[in-house]
């Protein structure tokens, strides 16, 4: 495998097996010709870069029919709001003394430009998938509709002139080719401006074996310590980052076009655990490895036995990260009976992979036995609307397990 961002040779350091498309919702339990790809995950050991080893074409997976949208959390929209208002302060602040131009990159359903839309600074959303790009104009968010590349941003140049802010959430790490992305976002960026990107974290990923992050549109798990060394290549220089409860931990990244200030000391601190955890040891990615396997065969053990007793067990939300455990895990209909879920463009579908059938969330009552949290990201906010349900809740986490 080749990596992604300097074409060395680096090793794959873990096998998921044939996956399909994560956000493949199926209208038929039984498809012909259902998509699947060999996904394997590899580092390199020079940048700490974890990335896919083969990815899905883009197209496949972000169309007319995305079926992810932001707005299906609360606790997301308020994270978006707080996105914005930080973005707001940032403007008014004496560092930034422009003209305000603010970008977002896969702006999704505009749940965080609506807020800069309705105070009156002048932005854009660019976002690939049709549909959700549609649901942001009803909230007044001029949107582009393509793929975000060297090319549209040069575009967006000459027509709408550089940018003081250029801004992404859980969209950097679906991007392909990083080279190209760098140089897009240096090129749009005016100088001294601010790119600010937030993933979910390497670190976040091995230390709780959340394996359910790798899937098809995740091409990247990033580390301040692999940001810093490929961005700077393009003129784009990290000097502070912020941990974010955000999708079972993620990772804010600020970095400066030109401009080197000095590192922060949350950046500073940040980088030092990174050395601690051995990112660039490929060691650590062998037990992430075994971690994995043990989670795997403890999981789908876990729900055998507890099916074998006759028990109804229901999956709570079908994320994209489901798709990974149950294909992985090789779990279907025979242990899960259904997923409930709040998406329309998911409800009375299949699960990509195993077909589980996807439905309303009216069908989480009469309660289960046993639920399945796959949101549990939102553990917070599901636990707090599901305080009634008296059956056991489990994830596929280790630390379920251990
Ligand atoms: O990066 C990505 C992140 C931001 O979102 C994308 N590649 C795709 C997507 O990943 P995901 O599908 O794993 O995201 P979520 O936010 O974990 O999905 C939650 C799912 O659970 C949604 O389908 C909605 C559903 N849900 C529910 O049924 N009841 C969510 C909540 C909060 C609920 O109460």
């Amino acid at each position: 495998m080749k990596c992604r961002h300097d074409g060395s040779e680096i090793p794959i350091v873990h096998d998921f097996g044939l996956q399909p498309i994560a956000n493949g919702f199926l209208d038929e339990s039984n498809p012909q010709n259902e998509y699947f790809f060999s996904m394997q995950v590899a580092v390199n050991p020079a940048n700490g870069l974890f990335q896919l080893v083969e990815q899905p074409d883009p197209k496949q997976m972000f169309h007319e029919n995305y079926a992810f949208f932001t707005r299906t959390s609360d606790f997301m929209k308020n994270h978006f709001k707080d996105v914005s208002n930080e973005i707001m302060s940032y403007l008014n602040s004496e560092e930034a003394n422009h003209e305000n131009f603010v970008v977002e990159i896969g702006s999704n359903d505009g749940a965080m430009l609506e807020h800069l839309v309705k105070n009156g600074t002048p932005c854009l959303g660019v976002e690939p998938s049709k549909n959700v790009a549609l649901e942001s104009e009803k909230y007044g968010v001029k949107t582009i509709n393509e793929f975000f590349g060297s090319d549209l941003s040069k575009q967006l140049l000459s027509s709408h002139g550089a940018a003081d802010i250029v801004y992404a959430a859980n969209v950097f790490c679906h991007i392909p080719d990083i080279n190209d992305l760098a140089q897009a976002c240096s090129i749009l960026l005016k100088d001294g401006g601010t790119l600010m990107f937030e993933d979910p974290y390497l670190l976040d990923v091995l230390n709780k074996t959340s394996y359910d992050q790798i899937y098809d549109e995740h091409v990247y798990l990033f580390s301040c310590s692999s940001v810093q060394r490929i961005f700077k290549e393009f003129d784009l220089h990290l000097y502070d980052c912020k941990t974010l409860p955000t999708h079972g931990g993620s990772m804010r990244y600020y970095l400066s076009k030109t401009k080197c200030f000095d590192s922060t000391s949350n950046l500073i601190n940040q980088i030092d655990k990174e050395n601690s955890a051995q990112l660039l040891n490929l060691e650590t990615y062998d037990q992430f490895s075994k971690k994995c396997e043990f989670s795997k065969n403890a999981f789908k053990d876990y729900l055998s036995n507890f099916k074998k007793e006759n028990k109804r067990i229901v999956g709570y939300g079908a994320t994209s990260k489901s798709t990974t455990i149950l294909n992985y895990c090789d779990i279907g209909n025979d242990l899960i009976d259904f997923f409930t879920d709040t998406t329309p463009t998911k409800i009375n579908k299949f699960s990509p992979g195993k077909h589980v059938p996807v439905l309303s969330y009216d069908h989480f009552e009469p309660h289960p036995d046993l639920a399945v949290l796959f949101a549990w990201n939102h553990k917070q906010e599901i636990m707090q609307k599901e305080k009634d349900y008296k059956g056991l809740w489990i994830t596929h986490l280790y630390e379920d397990f251990i």
